[in-house]
């Protein structure tokens, strides 16, 4: 009977330990794209940031992106916050571009430290070269996240593709949506002059301010074209 209650007691404590700590099978340090503004028109620059949520203790990044260059080109790659919230001297390589790829972007921590705060590894600014596109995926590959040891941590990339199909390729000053600016836009600004942003016409809000007004009159005019 003793040893009977003493089995119970056991398989109790292997389940209490199971319900405290149940993503101690699956953890890993995730790596997500995020990308601003969301509306975007061509010529826009748009940013993507790498951002980081480690796990555990980490020192060390590196990884490369997959893009369509007939899309968009990448413009620039700038450090984030992640290694330098260290407190120490980091170093940062901002890759090479070449067509359709940016690779070997890494940095390091210069020293013995660590972090462990979620920050961004890297902000890359791309611009949008065409509105000739439906959708558009951004794919981060070789993601290498290194411990302060110079041990490869778990990494789960996530929304590493970018849906671009709900992008806004017309310019915000291209009221009708007819690829060009010209009177037909202020004209579509005057009859809805001194409303509030309608289902009729909800881009005449050119500075999306909640009104149309004199101010979006003005920016139409100004960028005939
Ligand atoms: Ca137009
Ligand atoms: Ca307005």
């Amino acid at each position: 009977m003793l040893i009977k209650n003493r089995y119970i007691l056991l398989v109790f404590a292997l389940i209490l330990i199971l319900l405290v700590n149940p993503g101690t099978c699956t953890a890993a340090s995730s790596v997500t794209l995020s990308i601003s503004p969301e509306v975007i028109s061509v010529g826009d620059t748009v940013t993507v940031e790498v951002f980081v949520e480690p796990d555990v203790a980490i020192a060390g990044m590196q990884f490369d992106l997959e893009f369509d260059d007939t899309i968009v080109h990448v413009d620039d790659v700038t450090e984030g916050d992640l290694f330098s919230q260290s407190g120490m001297g980091t170093f940062f390589n901002n890759g090479s571009i070449e067509p359709g790829l940016l690779s070997n972007v890494y940095g390091t921590i210069l020293g013995a430290s660590n972090v462990s705060t979620p920050a961004a590894f890297a902000t890359i600014t791309i611009v949008i070269d065409t509105a000739d596109v439906g959708n558009l995926s951004l794919n981060l590959t070789n993601v290498i996240i290194s411990d302060p040891t110079g041990h490869a941590v778990e990494v789960e990339v996530i929304n590493a593709t970018i849906d671009f199909s709900t992008i806004d390729f017309y310019s915000i000053y291209d009221v009708n949506m007819d690829g060009t600016v010209n009177d037909d836009d202020f004209i579509a600004v005057m009859l809805h002059f001194i409303e509030t942003p309608s289902p009729a016409c909800q881009r005449c809000d050119v500075n999306s301010d909640g009104i149309v007004n004199i101010l979006d009159m003005r920016l139409v005019l100004l960028n005939y074209g």
